[in-house]
């Protein structure tokens, strides 16, 4: 049967754009879909650096202006790999123009403005996603397999963090091409929404709704020079953030982010408590699965470390041989053939744009429980 063709723009030629791309290209060489992805587009905002995108990732054309991507009739999913002030006026242009809708997480800076591209996507009926890409990584999906089989039984405790330390010297400036995640009118938040959103829509996927929530956050250099401009200004991003939560289901949850964690470089860990058994996954080791079953014999029980590599493990089959590894640019190709399997069984594959708001709720319900110094009650 002829595959369908599925012409696809991106915008942004990062370091997300380069994750997205790549995905789309792999993604049909390891599973078997109806749809074909063809790279038609990619715009970024310097001409050239586009085109020489454009010629590195195999792309069809380029453009510095996204509008123009958002016109073009030969387009049918834009996909948005910029950074978070283009969001939103992107995803709701291409959603009334008819185009399916991919974006890079967190969906808005505020869940206000996650609210308005939620609207658009649902209003224009065209298919959406956020890449929320820690879902795909096999070990992780297996642990909601787990999960859903019951076999952690009743869920006492659910702990993340996802440590970095790459602003702690106070040269490093805000704003600016690889530096806007420290300016506040682009990012919008500062690990609440870069990394802590990571951690939480993993949690909201495999523990269920937050319900509550109290937290702190600290800005550890209050004045950055800024990339654009030159001067001195506040820096109005948070470096550090924690909090703690009530889950729907009555678990109790500890989440931590920060960029002021020396030595640690993207240090994602993860553990849950049940009443039969435990999980901890760490994305240094994302291969692995360490589980600890209650159920075992007294003597031998134990800390387990399976090495997801197996046909029978999530993903693996699509791969290479048992026992070989994986890694992190595997987890959008997941992603990318999840959604076109997805356009296909008609079954939308998550998070959606609404899925990904729950997240926007929480890290909106974080932020103004570091302000109110209150437990505040997370949106649903
Ligand atoms: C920040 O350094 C960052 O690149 C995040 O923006 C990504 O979402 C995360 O996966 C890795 O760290």
């Amino acid at each position: 049967m002829a595959k369908k063709k599925l012409n696809i723009a991106i915008i942004g030629g990062g370091f997300m754009g380069r994750t997205h791309s790549n995905a789309f290209r792999q993604a049909p060489e390891f599973f078997a879909l109806d749809h074909e992805p063809v790279l038609k587009a990619v715009c970024t905002r310097n001409a050239k650096g586009a085109a020489d995108f454009a010629a590195n990732w195999g792309f069809e054309s380029s453009e510095s202006d996204w509008r123009k991507l958002i016109d073009r009739k030969d387009i049918d999913l834009i996909d948005i790999a910029s950074p978070n002030d283009t969001h939103a006026e992107i995803a709701i242009a291409a959603a009334a123009a008819g185009k399916m809708v991919m974006c890079e997480k967190p969906l808005g800076r505020t869940a206000a403005e996650a609210e308005t591209m939620v609207a658009a996507v649902e209003k224009a009926k065209v298919p959406n996603m956020v890449w929320y890409n820690y879902r795909r990584v096999p070990a992780v999906t297996m642990a909601k397999q787990l999960i859903d089989e019951g076999r952690l039984g009743k869920i006492f405790h659910y702990r993340a963090k996802f440590l970095q330390d790459w602003t702690i010297s106070a040269d490093v400036p805000q704003g600016g091409r690889g530096t806007w995640r420290l300016d506040a009118n682009v990012a919008g938040s500062g690990v609440t929404g870069d990394l802590l959103a990571h951690c939480i829509d993993t949690a909201l996927w495999l523990n269920g709704g937050i319900a509550s929530v109290t937290g702190a956050t600290e800005t550890f250099v209050k004045q950055r020079k800024h990339a654009d401009t030159g001067e001195t200004a506040e820096v109005k991003i948070d470096d550090a953030s924690m909090f703690l939560s009530r889950f729907k289901n009555g678990s109790l949850g500890l989440f931590e982010a920060t960029r002021y964690a020396r030595g640690h470089k993207a240090l994602y860990t993860l553990e849950i408590n049940g009443e039969k058994a435990s999980i901890f996954w760490d994305l240094h080791d994302l291969h692995r699965l360490q589980w600890f079953d209650h159920r075992d014999e007294g003597q031998l029980r134990g800390w387990r470390s399976v090495h997801i590599t197996d046909g029978e493990h999530p993903y693996m089959s699509h791969w290479w041989v048992p026992g070989l590894q994986i890694g992190y640019e595997h987890t959008f190709i997941h992603q990318a053939a999840d959604f076109l399997a997805g356009l296909a069984s008609g079954k939308p594959a998550s998070p959606t744009f609404r899925d990904a708001l729950a997240t926007e709720y929480v890290t909106d319900a974080v932020l103004k429980s570091a302000k109110s110094g209150q437990w505040e009650t997370v949106r649903n």
